[in-house]
């Protein structure tokens, strides 16, 4: 597959003046922010590893910057290979071997590609609240059966004091941030949205990752969509598609899995795309739920999502499991701990 213009990695998290991790919405923007003058990681210094999953090549580390206030994430994470230029990219010279042991026909080596083509995809949180540590960090997970009285009574007061703030959503809605990364918008209030390349995009075809992004505020998950929605699904479903063939030379519908998270991490509706060969985060039969499907269930039944039992994976660390725990639905009995 061949490689697109790289996605920059601009995270919006704005900073206060004096921010430790904690859960306070960042008020100040801008000034302090870690993002404005960083180019490179000396000053970082370690607190400790959120999570080192090999397999993924991924290692998400807790810290602080020096000289700023606040904790911050730093998410590394190696890149796929770029199957395109391999001839100019990789099989050159600068590609120096360092040869391990060789046995008979067999050789092991470490390859050292240029700097320009070996790069980590690095994604910096700063200043990271006390949530996102709890999102990266790796904690045993369980299972939540939500019946509608669950959502009203635990998730949906829940969410209301305690969601991360949507401000890069309102930002790429508003033109202030990602502007040019934009990949199609259609501005009409009801039934527009816009087309994103996803923050933890690398920008290589074969980890496709996009973003639709309503226009519509106020819509928090699939809990509150009904047939009201239906003409801005299908318009998600049918001018998404139809834009990322045009921009990515003809990727074709059938092979993009276009889905909801249930529970979101952010609570203004949006939709992923990713490449249906891609084993993206978050594509689980415990997270994900198709587009497809969801568009069917509401024309099936156009209350089916207020009133159906929506299963979510929570971790023992975010808060709402401790809420689901004091309404006796879950236990903190946990494999991991026995
Ligand atoms: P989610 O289902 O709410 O959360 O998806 P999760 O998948 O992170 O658990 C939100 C999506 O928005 C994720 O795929 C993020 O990678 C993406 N995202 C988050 N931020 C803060 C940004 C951003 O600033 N810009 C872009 N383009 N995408 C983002």
């Amino acid at each position: 597959m061949a490689s697109v213009e790289k996605a920059s990695d601009e995270a919006t998290y704005v900073n206060p003046k004096k921010f430790k991790s904690s859960n306070e919405e960042p008020k100040e923007s801008k000034k302090y922010s870690v993002h404005e003058s960083l180019k490179d990681l000396s000053k970082f210094q370690l607190k400790r590893v959120l999570n080192n999953n090999a397999q993924k090549k991924l290692l998400c580390v807790e810290g602080t910057f020096a000289d700023h206030d606040g904790a911050a994430i730093v998410l590394l994470e190696k890149k796929a290979f770029v199957e395109e230029k391999l001839d100019e990219h990789l099989f050159t010279e600068s590609s120096k071997l360092s040869k391990e042991f060789e046995n008979d026909v067999y050789g092991n080596y470490n390859c050292f590609p240029s700097i320009e083509h070996n790069s980590i995809k690095t994604t910096i949180i700063h200043p990271a609240m006390e949530k996102h540590i709890a999102k990266f960090e790796n904690q045993p997970i369980h299972i939540v059966e939500e019946t509608p009285k669950l959502y009203e009574e635990i998730t949906l007061p829940h969410l209301k004091k305690e969601q991360f703030s949507l401000q890069w959503v309102y930002n790429i809605l508003e033109h202030k941030a990602e502007k040019e990364r934009i990949v199609f918008e259609d501005p009409d209030p009801k039934t527009g949205f816009v087309l994103i390349p996803d923050l933890k995009w690398d920008g290589s075809l074969e980890t496709l990752y996009l973003l639709a992004i309503p226009m519509l505020k106020g819509i928090k998950s699939i809990r509150d969509l009904d047939q009201s929605h239906l003409p801005l699904l299908k318009n998600i479903r049918d001018a998404g598609t139809k834009a990322i063939s045009k921009k990515y030379s003809g990727f074709p519908a059938s092979q993009l899995r276009i889905y909801f998270h249930y529970q979101p991490s952010f609570y203004h509706l949006h939709i992923h795309f990713t490449y249906l060969k891609y084993d993206a985060p978050g594509i689980f039969t415990e997270k994900a739920h198709l587009l497809s499907t969801v568009i069917n269930n509401i024309e099936l039944m156009g209350e089916y999502y207020s009133k159906a039992t929506l299963s979510f994976v929570v971790k023992e660390s975010e808060t709402l499991f401790s809420k689901y725990q004091a309404h006796g639905v879950l236990s903190s009995q946990s494999v991991e701990k026995k």
